[in-house]
């Protein structure tokens, strides 16, 4: 029997974040949950594991983003936390070519440890394009995955990853966050989806 997400009291998914140390997925958990830039650098230590309500139009579901620190990919330690992943956002940071080409064994690397369950949504977030060392050039598509432009420091783009996520997530497709951890989305804000911001 199928269920709609209105029809259970919380639907809750696992995103995990993935991508190279310092490309701010630590960043981008704290401005999702509380609208915050922290500009100081702390490497994570451990699995920090945060849950993000989400009000949407089809009802309210929660994101437990598991933000995996002092990981990198093919360390069988860290890799359980992937265990059981919903869906992953892949982070690189524009300002830095490795971080981009280490996107694609990253993706490979969930992709193996989750081997045997469902293929699970992925998005790709570039991140840091308010930067002025970019060099990086905006692409739509790695490797099939979408790539949304993000800056976590300026608060852009943001959402507008979020949102194929939650869809892909939900299996809606016209979904719309209403309000992120409590905070209202501000409705000028969502037209057109392309320009949305957090
Ligand atoms: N300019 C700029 N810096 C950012 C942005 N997001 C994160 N940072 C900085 O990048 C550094 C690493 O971020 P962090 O979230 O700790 O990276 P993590 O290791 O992937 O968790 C920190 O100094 C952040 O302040 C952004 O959008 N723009
Ligand atoms: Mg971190």
């Amino acid at each position: 029997m199928e269920f709609a997400v209105s029809d259970v009291a919380e639907v809750r998914y696992k995103v995990v974040l993935i991508g190279d140390s310092k490309v701010g997925k630590t960043a981008l958990a704290k401005r999702l949950l509380s609208d915050e830039f922290v500009s100081e650098y702390g490497p994570t230590t451990g699995c920090e594991v945060s849950r993000l309500p989400l009000e949407t139009t089809e009802g309210r579901i929660v994101l437990e983003i598991w933000d995996v620190g002092g990981h990198d990919a093919g360390s069988p330690l860290k890799d359980g936390f992937f265990i059981g992943a919903d869906a992953a956002l892949a982070v690189f940071d524009c300002t830095s070519k490795d971080t981009f080409a280490r996107i694609e064994p990253w993706v490979r690397h969930l992709r193996a440890v989750l081997s045997g369950g469902r293929e699970v949504p992925i998005v790709a977030i570039a991140n840091k394009i308010d930067s002025a060392g970019r060099v990086v050039s905006a692409v739509t598509h790695i490797r099939g995955l979408p790539c949304y432009e993000v800056s976590v420091k300026e608060s852009t783009g943001l959402l507008t990853a979020i949102h194929p996520l939650s869809r892909a997530l939900t299996k809606h497709d016209d979904l719309t966050i209403t309000a992120v951890n409590g905070r209202p989305v501000k409705e000028e804000a969502q037209q057109p989806p392309d320009e949305l911001s957090l």
